[in-house]
């Protein structure tokens, strides 16, 4: 307890207040974005918060003392500071959006007599105990949370508990699951309509109660290290969002073909196997970009080498992919096979870039290769090390990298919490260092590859933390094919999303298991708007290809497929959109839509960007389901058939159709259909316009190098106006430096009452359809004139 606040100094941006038993600062970063913590923590460098992208330098507030009380004020909060350290943030008009909680915690009692349930096998769960770091704020009634990274269960966490410490457990994950792969230790709180949120940067075992163990409080709290957390302002989410991405980092612009279809198996076994997979999906004219080789093309597993045997020549096997149109990914796994001579098992131990036990004696647990020896990766020298090894790889083609196992998961026992890292000079022991593990690995393998590489790296990594969508995009892990696991794929990938992760998905067709037919056919259609798009299933499973079940689904999932293709340039604009704004492709309704208490909920539809609304069906079985419209007016998508938003409707659902719909007003750029990203030269783009106002903001580059950082992009504005007698689009360049300019676009516009369609003053001839008008326009308009019959 800090009791009495005795004294305090302001210094520049920070407030140094003296108690009688601790010191504690409170750092403005940015009138909204405030940082508080403890004196120990000041010379910590963060590994989420590598440079925050704040200009703190004009920030104006005030500090005042106030009957034992220091007020700080804002140009957004008042924050008032009592004794104890308690701290509270108000809005200007005085109303509380968050409070620190200034009761002492109150769990509800769990009755149990005896180890009656124990000793049948039932496992109860642990109370929370009392922890180093701990906080603790009100709950009011209305307050819901969101964020936290990769949890299951629903997309309010309110009333539920986890814990951060990335886990590899395979048993199918369920609601009751406190841990996974991933630490995000981020919450976006929605008090009423108010949204503000807090960043606990802390990389220790830490705790998340959101009014579990009782309704009244929020509880935080971490095994070690020392108080250290962000509140962030709103009132939107999307502010709180930048902010929180502004912190630590947002996802970088991806290489566009990482947008493709990726087809994954532990494992496609031979260069063969890998070889019929790629011709079939060229035969089946399926769509697809990547082939992924999981830990069997290793030579016994040693990382870095590959089976000549089984992969002969596979030099050559890559040339020929790549000549189809395919990209390889590799899986990589942290630990190293110890056996003398083998160069990467030699060089680790050489440059002493392993963990250690107590006594500095390698540690040493069981993986794949069998024992290993692990790199420690909070070493920047061994992550430079690790990061070129990845040469010999790229050197023979490989176009990206998964890394896998890297929570890090050991077969032998988890890795005991007093081994030995080394934070260049600093003694770090794996409870501290275990949440970062596979951050730091995903950033040594992002730094590998940008050092001799000229295109924007690909890493897709299993555990992280905060901030490490800086270097990776990310799969949810070892899911099951159950329908739950693809119901929970939903508010997962939302929470990931809003947790900053926004280049996220899940294995399609579920890991574990056995898919069936329809639960593969319905993950298809769920997936078509998450960045990661790739089917992956587990050794020993029944095939999971688009082919592998009867032919309905084949073609079922052949229709999905394509469609994602058609909307790659809209994703891709998503990802543009979010390098500036943080926000993420996937999100709630409640992003958009923030006072509707409709959505506050709503675990089982997502808005792709902010024009497209999915519903789709994860219910087996289900041919019809109920879908919240938000706000607006809204197009469905097969039909055309237009619906007043603030309402519930029944779309009928069969299995091949997939319930989506686009926000009046919108216009959205398609690509024609490919056989992979970059076959066709896309020098027309398809506008689809549902008439209404609107504008939309379309990006071009080469879609692969950085010189988009030189300035070479294409930023086109398109623009909708509805008048009495016409609607108008109009084209604004407002950014012209990549020499590939579209020459033409093709435009469907969603209305078929139109006369006459005037391009820049120029009558021109139009088709029609059921539901829309189409035509052709040259790539330099700037007016077209749409005249209503
Ligand atoms: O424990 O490399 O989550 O995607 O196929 C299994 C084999 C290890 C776990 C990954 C999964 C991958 C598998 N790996």
């Amino acid at each position: 307890m800090a009791a009495k606040l005795k004294d305090y100094q302001v210094e520049n941006n920070q407030i140094k207040l003296v108690y009688e038993s601790q010191i504690y600062f409170i750092k403005i970063i940015e009138a909204g974005v405030i940082q508080l913590f403890e004196a120990d923590y000041k010379d910590y460098n963060s590994f989420a918060v590598e440079d925050n992208n704040f200009n703190s330098a004009e920030l104006d507030f005030e500090v005042e003392n106030k009957k034992g009380k220091l007020i700080i004020t804002t140009a957004e909060l008042i924050i008032e500071i009592k004794n104890d350290f308690k701290v509270d943030f108000y809005d200007l008009d005085h109303n509380p959006i968050s409070k620190d909680y200034s009761k002492k915690r109150d769990p509800f009692i769990r009755r149990k007599s005896s180890n009656i349930a124990e000793e049948e096998g039932h496992k109860l769960q642990e109370e929370l105990k009392n922890q180093p770091v701990e906080v603790l704020k009100e709950i009011t009634a209305e307050e819901k949370f969101y964020g936290l990274g990769d949890r299951t269960g629903h997309l309010n966490k309110k009333g539920y508990s986890y814990q951060l410490w990335n886990t590899d457990d395979p048993s199918p994950h369920v609601e009751s699951f406190e841990v996974l792969y991933k630490s995000i230790p981020f919450i976006l709180g929605l008090k009423g309509d108010y949204a503000y949120g807090l960043f606990f940067d802390n990389t220790f075992r830490s705790y998340f109660d959101f009014g579990k163990e009782n309704d009244d409080y929020f509880y935080y709290a971490a095994e070690g290290g020392s108080l250290n957390y962000y509140f962030i302002n709103g009132p939107s989410a999307k502010k709180v969002i930048d902010s929180y991405t502004k912190l630590t980092g947002k996802t970088p612009l991806p290489q566009k073909w990482t947008l493709g279809n990726q087809q994954s198996r532990w494992s496609y076994h031979s260069r063969e196997r890998v070889e019929e997979i790629a011709d079939n999906f060229r035969k089946k004219d399926i769509p697809c970009d990547v082939i992924y080789l999981d830990i069997d093309y290793m030579d016994d597993y040693k990382v870095f080498t590959w089976d000549d045997n089984k992969f002969k020549n596979m030099k050559e096997m890559i040339e020929n992919l790549h000549q189809k149109g395919f990209k390889v990914v590799t899986i990589i796994d942290p630990g190293v096979k110890k056996e003398k001579g083998y160069q990467v098992y030699d060089q680790c131990l050489e440059n002493g870039f392993y963990l250690t036990d107590q006594d500095g004696i390698p540690y040493v647990n069981e993986v794949w290769p069998g024992e290993c020896i692990f790199p420690d990766f909070i070493n920047s020298d061994c992550r430079a090390w690790w990061g070129n090894n990845h040469q010999k790889l790229l050197e023979i083609g490989i176009d990206g990298i998964w890394n896998d196992m890297n929570e890090p998961a050991s077969f032998n026992g988890p890795l005991p919490e007093d081994v030995r890292f080394d934070n260049d000079g600093q003694k770090m022991e794996h409870k501290e260092a275990h949440n970062i593990y596979g951050h730091l690995m995903s950033k040594s393998t992002y730094e590998g590859i940008n050092k001799v590489s000229n295109k924007r790296p690909f890493v897709i990594t299993r555990a992280s933390y905060a901030g490490t969508q800086k270097y990776s995009t990310f799969w949810t892990g070892d899911n099951h094919s159950l329908w739950q696991h693809l119901r929970m794929a939903l508010p997962m990938l939302m929470n990931m999303g809003l947790s900053g992760l926004s280049f996220s998905g899940t294995d399609i067709g579920g890991f574990g298991s056995d898919a069936t037919a329809e639960l593969l056919t319905r993950w298809y259609q769920a997936s078509i708007f998450t960045p990661l798009f790739r089917n992956h299933s587990s050794i020993g499973s029944r095939d999971q290809e688009p082919w592998a079940f009867k032919q309905e689904v084949e073609e079922i999932s052949k229709k999905y497929i394509k469609l994602r293709y058609k909307f790659i340039p809209y994703l891709y604009d998503l990802l543009w959109q979010g390098k500036k704004t943080g926000l993420p492709v996937m999100r709630p309704l409640f992003l958009h839509n923030q006072s509707d208490s409709n959505t506050y909920n709503l675990n089982d539809q997502f808005l792709a960007g902010e024009n497209i609304l999915m519903a789709p069906v994860v219910q087996q079985g289900q041919k019809y389901r109920k879908v919240y419209l938000p706000d607006g007016k809204w197009l469905d998508y097969w039909t055309g058939e237009e619906h007043q938003g603030n309402n519930y409707i029944l779309k009928e659902s069969p299995l091949d159709t997939l319930p989506m719909y686009i926000k009046k007003g919108s216009i959205i750029p398609n690509y024609e259909v490919q056989n992979y990203i970059g076959e066709k030269k896309m020098d027309e783009l398809k506008l689809k316009i549902y008439p209404g106002e609107g504008d939309y903001l379309h990006y071009q580059d080469d879609g692969q190098s950085f010189a988009y950082r030189e300035g070479e992009f294409n930023l086109y504005k398109f623009i909708q106006e509805e008048n009495d007698q016409s609607y108008e689009v109009t084209l604004d360049l407002k950014k012209q430096r990549y020499d590939e300019l579209y020459s033409s676009f093709k435009i469907e516009f969603f209305n078929t009452k139109i006369d006459e369609v005037r391009v820049d003053t120029q009558k021109i001839d139009f088709e029609k359809g059921s539901q829309s008008i189409l035509f052709n326009i040259d790539g330099d308009f700037s007016k077209v004139e749409l005249i209503k019959a």
